[in-house]
This record gives structure tokens, C-alpha cells and sequence, in this order.
């Protein structure tokens, strides 16, 4: 903590973004008689450079919200009526311990964690947690909801989540932006971008939607969701054809060429461009410039995001796109090769965190949370009797919320949730248990989009009743008679543990973050964490495991083009001004995003006689969804764009986009495809808000 030079009672104090969010920026808190007045980026943190996204430079504002939960309540009128009365915590864990070692006598597989990446925190995620869940036996969870088909590409081309370090994409010649919408979701990274750009850099966007990003972008390829593996096999075709290959690094470096050379041959530009619904230019002008990056010795670079993953096929395309830079062996350059995730790259003592021996040789089955709808319904293995949400927002972000809101609102259910506000998910809750925020507890934190490992020190006292999440576990674990010593261990020595001696805690607690020391051009000379060492365009595991060993392009499972009801393909892409389903409920940003909002291209709308501003139903064989129709040159022709994770309550009819998502899974990774979803769209009569009050 620093004190202001005169003592006052103002002081600031270093912490972290904890959001779901590549960036995380180190924060800086003004603190004024123990009130948060300020949140404000970190001037010493280079990723950061002082500069916060609108959400967090409003934090202030969730943290003091007046809908915060603030003490333990227990509900009183049914499930999902939102009707609660405050009990006193020594109340609600008395009672929560008590109906969980119940279920636990028969069977502790019927109790089933629920929680993602609410915060980012290694702490206040899964340490004291995972040790309580790991000690009862409970079922594991599978979290798969956002990154795990890509996740799994990755890890079987490169070896892990791991890639170019983002600072050096300020000096590339060639950036593609590779399914994500970098300005509203990973704005620190799009700096680094205009600083190449600035020196004579090259852009191009390759996304169905003509986002902020695509528009700043010197090219723009608006293929079909879920195209992905087509457009890189094209790419590649154009390489092998043109001879824009790097043989010497294919030679040394890489697995399976011939293999993947054939396969490539396969995918002239025109067959592609049928599949991917652009012009054929358009994929010879990319195969040109990236070819012409290896011929001039300049470094090219692709920033892919998850927003390319969320298809059937996601995994492949995965795969398909980071064996690009060995191609043209673009990762010879510090500033060339691929960026989807660099939370590999951290040394997370993930077993001496969450303790996987308290299992003591029990092998729970595994539930996976992308389909939580089907097994709260029904179930594979024992049913699922109690649910323990923290961090996590399903009934609102899972897909198929017909079903999720069907088995949440089971009567015979237990459902305890540690929340901040009153969720969509918190209504169906037995029992709410107040959660405190990043501003009121310790957490140290990795990165999926930089190297630096931060360390966030609270800044305020826990407001009301309200305690981290791993008191609230430790104290349950107290009641439930768990006498092991590690659920003493404080939320500080936590914060040690993380990193144990693999990064300097001093360096942490003295500057709030501290870089993970790793070579600039990490694969310049193979060394890729695989097996063979080698990027593995053939692998291997795969192979084994029955799969294809090379990446192929699957087809989507539903969307425009194929045969069926539903004409039109719908992605559901994040909000600029929330993350994921949170700050939804902040007032000033609900503002901004003003209602749930379908873009549609104009041909569509035509067709349909919706105009802008027009109450639509958007519906499947999996549900309806209303909202308002925004006729927009940001959605492309057949594709309509469903923006943001609303909370179901705050939008026009009690629901939102997930109404309509399927819960199959992806080819890797055992994903949602979230984006891999056809639906229809047709004009309303208007409907009155459901909930009174959202003007
Ligand atoms: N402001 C804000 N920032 C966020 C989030 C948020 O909700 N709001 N969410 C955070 C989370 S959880 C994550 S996982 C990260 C990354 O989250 P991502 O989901 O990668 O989000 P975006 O960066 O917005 O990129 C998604 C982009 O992919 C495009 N897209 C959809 N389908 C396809 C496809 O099949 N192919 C291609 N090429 N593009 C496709 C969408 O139109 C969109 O522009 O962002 C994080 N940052
Ligand atoms: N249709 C569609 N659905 C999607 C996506 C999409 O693009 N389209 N994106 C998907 C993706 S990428 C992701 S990552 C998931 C995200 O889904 P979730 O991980 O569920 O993320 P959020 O909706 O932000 O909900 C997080 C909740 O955690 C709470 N929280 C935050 N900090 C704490 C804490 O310290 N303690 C406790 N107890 N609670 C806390 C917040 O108040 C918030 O309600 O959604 C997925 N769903
Ligand atoms: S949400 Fe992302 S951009 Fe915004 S402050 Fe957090 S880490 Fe930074
Ligand atoms: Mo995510």
C-alpha cells in the first residue's frame, strides 16, 4: 500500500482486474476513509499503461451497488420467484452442512460444484474450494464453457496454451485478427496493434461480423461461422502452390507435412470460398500477403481468439490455424506466429492449490457444465441433488436455458449460490451466501492475453456480511467436519502457494505484478512443449484416442446453408459493455447497451418486413427468444447477430439468447457451439418489459 506523502487517510492500492478478460490490468484503488472512490489502470504496468475499459473505470459502481447481496438469505416463495428473507450465516451453513452430509452419506457424486471464471482470482477460484469439493468426493466439473475445444487444438499442435508474446505484435508487418473483436473484448492488445499499424503494418479481420475491429482493419473476410478450417486448408493450398514455404523449418520443426501438404491440396481458394460464402479474391489476396511476409523475411502474425471455436468444428479450425506460422516459418520472428492463449506459459502450482489427494483414491465421475440443462435433467450416472454455484452465472450463460431453467427450478434440487447480486441463477438459489469483491479480498492472478502474473490486495473491509469465497468454504468445511489443516490456510499464504518459488513474491507484492521470464520467439527453433517436441500438424494422441490425426474442416451442425427449418445461422458474440452476464445489472452500462439487440443485414430484414427498432421473435426448435431488430451492416447476409449475454430478467421477455443455443458439443474439447445455431426471425407485436422498472 502506498500512503499519500501527508498521511491523509487517502491511499492507493495496487490490485488486479479479476474479469474473464485477456487483459488483465493491474488497478490502482483511491481509498479514502475506507471507501473505494476510484479504480484506475496501473501507469506501471506496461500491458495496462494506465488505461482501464469502460466496465472497470466504473467499478466503484458494482462493488456499491445497492442491489449488492449483503447478507445470507434463504428462499421463502418457489424456485426462480426470486423471494428471499436474510437468515444469519451461522443459520444458512448450519443448515447447508447439514443437507449436503446428508446427500453425501448416500452418495457424495450427487453433489455437483458449479463455477467458472467470474473472477479470473487462482485464489478465490478453486483453492479452498477444490480442496472442499475434493475432501466430500463430489462429482468434478468439466470447464469447458468458453476455451476447451480451442484449449485442446492448441495443445495438440503447439503442445499448450501457449504462443507469441503479446507486446511483440506492435512490431508485425501482417496481423490477422482471427476471430475476435479485439477492440470491445481484448482492448489493451488492439494498442499494440495500432502501433504496427503506425509502422506501416497490414491488417485484416477474418470474422462473420463487421465489428468496430473489422472496420479498422485494412481487409475484412465476413466468412460463414464455423468456415474457419476451410479458409487456413485454402491458405495452405496457396502456400504449397506458390511455394511460400518455409522448408527448412518444415523439415526440422514439424510433424505430419506430408500429411497435411495433401490435405491442404485438397482445398483450391474457389472450393473454399463456396464454403466460407466470400469472394475467391479475397482468400488469394490473404494466401498473398502472408506469402509475401516469408518471401521478404517479414514477421506475420495471427491474434486468434476463442470467438472461432464456439462451432462444431472449433477444435480443427483450431488446429488448423496455429499450423499456419510454421508454414512460412513465421515463428522464426519474436513478432511472428500465433496468440490464441498464454495462460500456458504460467508456472500455477495447481495441485498444492486445490489438493487433488484429499480425493484419497475416490475417482468422482465427471459432469461437464456446458451441458448442465441435460444433467440436472437427465442425469448420466446418480442424479445430481445439490448444486454449489460461485463464480458462475448458468441460467443466464449455459446454452439450452429452456432446459437449464427446467432443472434448476427441480423441486428436489439443493441449490446454494455465492454471488454478489441476485442473478438469474441466484432465483433459483435455496440459498444466496454474499460474496465479497475484488476491491475486498486477496487474489493473484495469470493471463490468457500477457505474461504477467498480478497480485491483488484488497483495498476496502468486506462490505456488510459479505466473505471470500474460500472463508465461506472454509467455514462450511468447519461445520461439515473437516479437520484437515489446509483448510486453515489463509487467503495470503494462498497467494503464495500459487506460484510457490516459480515467480518472486516480492517482486509481486512490491510492484502488483511480475513478469514470467520467457524467450521473445519462444519456437524459433521447434521446441514446442508436444511430445515430438515438434508443431505437430499430426498427432499422434489423436490418432490414438480413434480421431483424425491431421485437422480436417467439419461442417456445422446447424446454420444457413444446410438443409432444414431455419434459414438464417446466429452467433451470439459478447457485449462491449459487459462481460459475459456481469455488469448487466450496472445502470450507466445497461445505458450504453440500451436493450437486447438482434442485427440483422438488410436482405434478411427485407424479407421479413422488420425494420429497425422492431420487436422480433428469434426462435428454433429449441425455444423463442424477443428483442429489439437493429437492420445493420454489421451482420452479413444469412448470419443475424444476437449481441451480449443478457440477464434473462433485465431483458424483453424473460429470457435471452442461450434460449435458443444447442448443447451439443464440439469436435474437441467437449465445447458448446454456441455459435452453431439456426434459428428464424419474424416480426412481433410488442411486448410489456417483464420486469418493472427497465425503462
Ligand atoms: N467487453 C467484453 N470483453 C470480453 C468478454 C465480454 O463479454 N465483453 N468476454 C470475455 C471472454 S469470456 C472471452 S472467452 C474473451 C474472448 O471472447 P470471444 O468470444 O473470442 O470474444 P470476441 O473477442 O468478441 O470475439 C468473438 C468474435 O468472433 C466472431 N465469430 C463468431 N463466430 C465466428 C466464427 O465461426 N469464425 C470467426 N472467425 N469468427 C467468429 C464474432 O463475431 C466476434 O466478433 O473475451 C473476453 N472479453
Ligand atoms: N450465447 C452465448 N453464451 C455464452 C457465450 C457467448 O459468447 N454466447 N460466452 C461463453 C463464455 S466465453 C463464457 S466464459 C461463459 C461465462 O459465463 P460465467 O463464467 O458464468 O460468467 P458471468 O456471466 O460473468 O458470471 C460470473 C458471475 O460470477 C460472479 N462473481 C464474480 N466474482 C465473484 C466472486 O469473487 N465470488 C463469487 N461467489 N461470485 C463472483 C459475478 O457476480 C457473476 O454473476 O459464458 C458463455 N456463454
Ligand atoms: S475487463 Fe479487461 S480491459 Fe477491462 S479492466 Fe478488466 S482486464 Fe482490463
Ligand atoms: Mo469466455
Amino acid at each position: 500500500m502506498m500512503q499519500d506523502p501527508d498521511q491523509s487517510a487517502t491511499s492507493l492500492v495496487r490490485g488486479a482486474c479479476p474479469h474473464d478478460c485477456p487483459d488483465t490490468c493491474a488497478l490502482l484503488t483511491t481509498v479514502q476513509n475506507g471507501v473505494a472512490i476510484k479504480v484506475q489502470g496501473n501507469p506501471a504496468h506496461a500491458h495496462t499503461d494506465g488505461v482501464l475499459c469502460t466496465k472497470v473505470s466504473r467499478y466503484t459502481e458494482r462493488s456499491y451497488h445497492p442491489d449488492r447481496i449483503l447478507q445470507p438469505l434463504k428462499r421463502t416463495g418457489p424456485k426462480g420467484s426470486g423471494q428471499f428473507a436474510a437468515v444469519s450465516w451461522d443459520e444458512a451453513l448450519t443448515d447447508i452442512a447439514a443437507r449436503l452430509q446428508a446427500i453425501a452419506a448416500r452418495n457424495p457424486e450427487a453433489i455437483v460444484p458449479y463455477s467458472y471464471a467470474g473472477t479470473m482470482g487462482l485464489v478465490q477460484g478453486e483453492s479452498i474450494a477444490a480442496r472442499f469439493f475434493h475432501r466430500l468426493g463430489a462429482s468434478l466439473l468439466d470447464r469447458t464453457i468458453c476455451a476447451s475445444a480451442g484449449g485442446e487444438g492448441l495443445v495438440q499442435t503447439l503442445g499448450g496454451k501457449v504462443g507469441m508474446k503479446v507486446e511483440f505484435f506492435a512490431e508485425s508487418k501482417l496481423i490477422l485478427i482471427w476471430g475476435s473483436n479485439s477492440i470491445g473484448s481484448n482492448l489493451h492488445f488492439w494498442r499494440y496493434v495500432q502501433q504496427a499499424k503506425r509502422d506501416g503494418a497490414r491488417l485484416v479481420c477474418i470474422d462473420p461480423r463487421k465489428t468496430e475491429t473489422a472496420e479498422k482493419c485494412h481487409a475484412h473476410i465476413a466468412l460463414r461461422p464455423g468456415t474457419d478450417a476451410a479458409l487456413a486448408f485454402a491458405l495452405m493450398h496457396e502456400l504449397v502452390r506458390h511455394d511460400w514455404l518455409d522448408h527448412a523449418y518444415l523439415a526440422e520443426h514439424t510433424l505430419g507435412w506430408a500429411a497435411l501438404r495433401a490435405r491442404a491440396l485438397e482445398w483450391p481458394p474457389e472450393r473454399a470460398a463456396e464454403v466460407c460464402g466470400v469472394p475467391v479474391e479475397q482468400i488469394r489476396a490473404l494466401a498473398q500477403d502472408y506469402g509475401q511476409c516469408f518471401v521478404n523475411g517479414q514477421p506475420a502474425a495471427i491474434r486468434l481468439n476463442y470467438g472461432m471455436q464456439r462451432t462444431r468444428g472449433g477444435g480443427n479450425a483450431t488446429r488448423a490455424v496455429v499450423s499456419l506460422p510454421a508454414l512460412i516459418g513465421a515463428w522464426r520472428h519474436r513478432a511472428g506466429g500465433v496468440l490464441m492463449s498464454s495462460s500456458g506459459q504460467f508456472p500455477v502450482q495447481r495441485a498444492a492449490l486445490q489438493r487433488p489427494d484429499l480425493l484419497a483414491g475416490r475417482q468422482p465421475r465427471t459432469v461437464n457444465m456446458s451441458t448442465i440443462g441435460d444433467a440436472l435433467l437427465d442425469p448420466i450416472g446418480p442424479k445430481i441433488e445439490a448444486l454449489v454455484v460461485y463464480n458462475s452465472n448458468p441460467v443466464a450463460v449455459a446454452p439450452e436455458s429452456g432446459k437449464v431453467v427446467q432443472g434448476f427450478a427441480r423441486q428436489d434440487l439443493f441449490t446454494v449460490v455465492l454471488e454478489h447480486f441476485q442473478t438469474d441463477t441466484a432465483d433459483y438459489a435455496d440459498y444466496i451466501l454474499p460474496a465479497t469483491t475484488q476491491l475486498e479480498h486477496w487474489d493473484v492472478h495469470s493471463s490468457y492475453g500477457h505474461t504477467d502474473a498480478l497480485l491483488n490486495r484488497p483495498a476496502i473491509a468486506p462490505l456488510g456480511q459479505s466473505k471470500p469465497n474460500t472463508q465461506i468454504f472454509r467455514e462450511l468445511a468447519a461445520r461439515m467436519g473437516f479437520t484437515e489443516d489446509c483448510f486453515n490456510d489463509s487467503d495470503e499464504a494462498l497467494c503464495r502457494t500459487a506460484y510457490g518459488d516459480q515467480v518472486d513474491f516480492g517482486a509481486l507484492d512490491e510492484h502488483g505484478f511480475a513478469t514470467i521470464t520467457l524467450p521473445d520467439a519462444p519456437f524459433a527453433t521447434g521446441q514446442f512443449p508436444t511430445p515430438s517436441g515438434k508443431c505437430e500438424f499430426w498427432s499422434a494422441r489423436l490418432a490414438a484416442q480413434g480421431l483424425d490425426g491431421l485437422p480436417d474442416y467439419l461442417p456445422n451442425y446447424e446454420g444457413a446453408g444446410l438443409s432444414g427449418d431455419y434459414p438464417l445461422a446466429m452467433i451470439s458474440p459478447p457485449a462491449r459493455n459487459f462481460l459475459n452476464s456481469s455488469f448487466v445489472n450496472v445502470t450507466s452500462l445497461r445505458a450504453i447497451e440500451g436493450e437486447p439487440v438482434l442485427e440483422i443485414h438488410a436482405s434478411d430484414a427485407q424479407a421479413r418486413g422488420i425494420t429497425t427498432g422492431a420487436v422480433v421473435r428469434v426462435f428454433n426448435q429449441r425455444g423463442t427468444y424477443r428483442c429489439k431488430a437493429k437492420v445493420s451492416p454489421r451482420a452479413r447476409a444469412g448470419v443475424v447477430n444476437g449481441m451480449g449475454i443478457w440477464w434473462r430478467k433485465l431483458g424483453l421477455d424473460g429470457s435471452n439468447v442461450n434460449q435458443l443455443t444447442s448443447q451439443r458439443l464440439t469436435d474437441l474439447g467437449r465445447a458448446p457451439t454456441f455459435y452453431d445455431c439456426w434459428v428464424d426471425v419474424a416480426l412481433d407485436t410488442p411486448v410489456q418489459h417483464a420486469t418493472p422498472g427497465i425503462a
